[in-house]
């Protein structure tokens, strides 16, 4: 894949209580520790082909220990921000520096609607009331630019996923991003502890 050619990005917020209780999440101090109270966090900005498809790990160019460490208080995970620069941010066209800097744009230019923002009991709803209260929060983004993701057999919610442009503009995701959308008719919001 080419560095730079693509259609949109796909931000991905993590619903950072729900990654904690699977195995992954238990072993993983920092993101989880009793002294950490992540609600949604950034798990990724995501080139994509509006045909569908994703550009990946475009080159080999390293990030480095500080930019990793400037991330944490967003993506709390250094693996994960390594990874998701290998994987996605080489493909972006941009330098780390920049291209962090463009994910951190992008998660602090939506709006977490106040309820979600740190709840400290059990949330359940349906996957189409999450989605509209992130529109309504964010009343500039067009219909479908939010995709609400589950786990668990679609019982947990994962991922609230949004479309952009490549100005961070908010923008109609495309049928295969729709695809992914949970089907479930009600999740479960573990809480933040
Ligand atoms: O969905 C599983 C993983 O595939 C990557 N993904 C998914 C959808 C999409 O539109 N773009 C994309 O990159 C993500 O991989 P990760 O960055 O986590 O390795 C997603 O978690």
């Amino acid at each position: 894949a080419e560095s730079g050619k693509f259609d949109f990005y796909v931000m991905s917020l993590s619903w950072s209580p729900g990654f904690c209780a699977t195995p992954a999440g238990r072993g993983d101090e920092l993101q989880c520790g009793p002294q950490r109270h992540f609600a949604f966090v950034l798990h990724g900005l995501w080139p994509q082909y509006e045909r569908g498809g994703w550009p990946e790990s475009c080159s080999t160019e390293a990030v480095g220990g500080n930019l990793v460490t400037s991330m944490l208080t967003i993506m709390p995970s250094p693996r994960l921000v390594t990874h998701e620069w290998e994987k996605h941010g080489t493909c972006s066209g941009l330098q780390p520096k920049e291209y962090f800097d463009e994910a951190t744009e992008a998660f602090q230019s939506i709006q977490i609607p106040p309820r979600y923002k740190a709840p400290e009991q059990t949330i359940t709803v349906s996957p189409g009331q999450l989605q509209q209260d992130f529109a309504r929060a964010n009343p500039t983004l067009p219909d479908d630019s939010l995709v609400v993701l589950c786990s668990g057999n679609g019982r947990y919610l994962q991922e609230v996923r949004a479309c952009l442009t490549e100005d961070l503009e908010g923008r109609r995701c495309n049928r295969e991003v729709l695809r992914d959308a949970c089907k479930s008719d009600q999740i479960v919001m573990r809480p933040v502890r």
